[in-house]
């Protein structure tokens, strides 16, 4: 393929209900889709992280330079344009891995519709529905909180995942036990907000029969993690920390994670997220598809990978009324608790034309 142009198109989308983690509180999805065009087909992907860097060190305005500027030019000046040719043509760009995801997912999005193939397929999906967990966030009360998790659970949700943080921890937990049983599927998430001199207080999770706990300590320090898990019964599982197949590779023989959140553009997009997959499947390291709060754009091509069959736990895949209460793409609705993966060629989906000119704040043309 040849690459003809691209253009980002910012959208905000109201979210149904503020979202609180350890690290801010969210009311409105706003970043950008990527659109590319090439000589073959078109392709859409959704850039996953927000306009502060609080979860990641990207942001929304960053990327769009670094698409314009670093990362385009390098995929208009490869002489034959293909999602495999993308990554050694990006690399001597540091860092940036939501950046390159957002491209790479794009044009390979362009290259499957050119091939009529689903990205399921070309994943290797041995699902073709997947069963789907709800994050629930941090609210100012324990009765608001189980409140939440009644009305997901009657939705159909198969497992919880409550963000957690220091004063937010122990009690909601032990709450939602209490009142939804030790049966029900419940995991934590702190986002990173503690440290290893947290070590016992989070000891005492273990009482909960807890699926895991996600990314409870600093991004990327592994041997923290590892101190932890010595510690800990509750498998730890990390988030913020995985950047690559590599450091799953290094986390995992160091005993620094038992489980494995994948999240596509965290790792530099779905080949690469392919790749931690398959180095946690190998060890035995059960595996599961996180979220971003994305729009249908993001959501499609995340049920492609869930589907693989090392993710052997739900996932944050959950339905688009989970976030938004008009979604821009068709929209994923949870029947019996799962999610159906795409089975249209690329990612799937594409955004309705009359619903992203309403959620579009602004169009710039980055190539082309
Ligand atoms: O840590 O998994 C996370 C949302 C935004 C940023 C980071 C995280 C999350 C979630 C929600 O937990 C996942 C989702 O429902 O998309
Ligand atoms: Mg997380």
């Amino acid at each position: 393929m040849k690459l003809e142009r691209a253009e980002i198109v910012h959208v905000a989308i109201p979210l149904v209900a503020p979202f609180r983690t350890s690290f801010g509180t969210m009311t409105t999805k706003d970043t950008f889709l990527l659109h590319v065009v090439t000589d073959a087909a078109e392709g859409w992907s959704e850039f996953a992280a927000d306009p502060e860097p609080l979860y990641c060190s990207e942001f929304v305005a960053g990327a769009e330079i670094v698409l314009r500027d670093f990362l385009l030019p390098r995929a208009a000046a490869l002489p034959r344009l293909t999602t495999a040719a993308l990554t050694p043509g990006m690399a001597a760009i540091k860092g940036h891995e939501l950046a390159k995801a957002a491209l790479e997912t794009a044009v390979l999005d362009a290259e499957l519709r050119a091939h009529g193939m689903p990205l399921a397929t070309y994943l290797g999906a041995v699902r073709d529905r997947v069963p789907a967990g709800v994050s629930v966030g941090i609210r100012d009360s324990v009765p608001e909180l189980l409140d939440d998790v009644e009305r997901y659970l009657a939705e159909g949700y198969v497992r919880i995942k409550l963000k957690i943080e220091p004063g937010w921890d122990l009690e909601p937990v032990r709450a939602v036990r209490e009142r939804f049983g030790y049966e029900l599927p419940l995991q934590v998430d702190a986002n990173t907000a503690y440290t290893l001199a947290d070590a016992e207080h989070l000891r005492k999770l273990d009482a909960f029969g807890l699926l895991l706990v996600e990314e409870p300590l600093e991004e990327n320090n592994l041997h923290a993690h590892a101190l932890l898990q010595q510690r800990l019964a509750t498998p730890v599982c990390l988030d913020e920390s995985l950047h690559n197949a590599r450091d799953t590779a290094s986390a995992i023989a160091m005993d620094a994670c038992r489980v494995v959140n994948v999240k596509p553009a965290r790792v530099g997009g779905y080949l690469e997220a392919r790749r931690v997959h398959d180095v946690a499947h190998a060890h035995g390291v059960p595996v599961w598809c996180g979220g971003m709060l994305e729009t249908g754009v993001g959501r499609a091509p995340n049920l492609a990978l869930a589907a693989l069959p090392g993710c052997t736990l739900p996932g944050d895949t959950s339905a688009s009324a989970r976030y938004f209460a008009e979604d821009i793409t068709e929209p994923f609705v949870l029947q019996d608790g799962h999610l159906p993966v795409p089975s249209a060629p690329g990612i799937g989906v594409a955004p309705l034309p009359e619903a992203l000119r309403r959620f579009t704040t602004g169009r710039r043309g980055l190539y082309g």
